[in-house]
């Protein structure tokens, strides 16, 4: 089983879609293994996002971030970091599919709503930098009808 790091950014939190991008994952048959609802400080968000930081985008994307509360969490399940990159979609609104959280909720880049990390190395820093405290180890009881192992 695979762990990644899913956020809400703070568009996705003004414009009350935290119970809608949740559930889908949920009801995908993940689990949700750690969250929390903070706003970040511009050094913790540039360090989140260090690998864009020669981009032009940079400085819009930090200030976006910071610009009010986001949630953060983990969600564990078979290839979800791949997975969750499908139901979250394309960066760019505008070639994420209908039925994907950014081809039904967003329509700029700027504003998209939500992060995943891209890949398995980068959930693993990703939950470390914003779950140095752990997640919740729990099974579910629905385990055995959701997977076949
Ligand atoms: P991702 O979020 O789909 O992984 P990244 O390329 O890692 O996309 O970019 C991180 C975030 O930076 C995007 O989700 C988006 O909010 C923002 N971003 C990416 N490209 C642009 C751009 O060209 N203009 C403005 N913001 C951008
Ligand atoms: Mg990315």
């Amino acid at each position: 089983m695979e762990s990644t790091f899913i956020m809400i950014k703070p568009d996705g939190v003004q414009r009350g879609l935290i119970g809608e991008i949740i559930s889908r994952f949920e009801k995908k048959g993940f689990y949700l293994k750690a969250m929390k609802f903070i706003t970040v400080e511009r050094s913790f968000a540039e360090k989140h996002y260090a690998d864009l930081a020669t981009k032009p985008f940079f400085g819009g994307l930090v200030e976006y971030i910071i610009s009010g509360p986001v949630v953060a969490m983990v969600w564990e399940g078979k290839d979800v970091v791949a997975t969750g990159r499908r139901i979250i979609g394309a960066t760019r609104p505008w070639e994420a599919l209908p039925g994907t959280i950014r081809g039904d909720y967003a329509v700029e880049v700027g504003r998209n709503v939500i992060h995943g990390s891209d890949a398995v190395e980068s959930a693993h820093k990703e939950i470390a930098l914003w779950f140095p405290e752990g997640v919740s180890e729990w099974k579910s009881q629905m385990h055995p009808w959701i997977y076949e192992v």
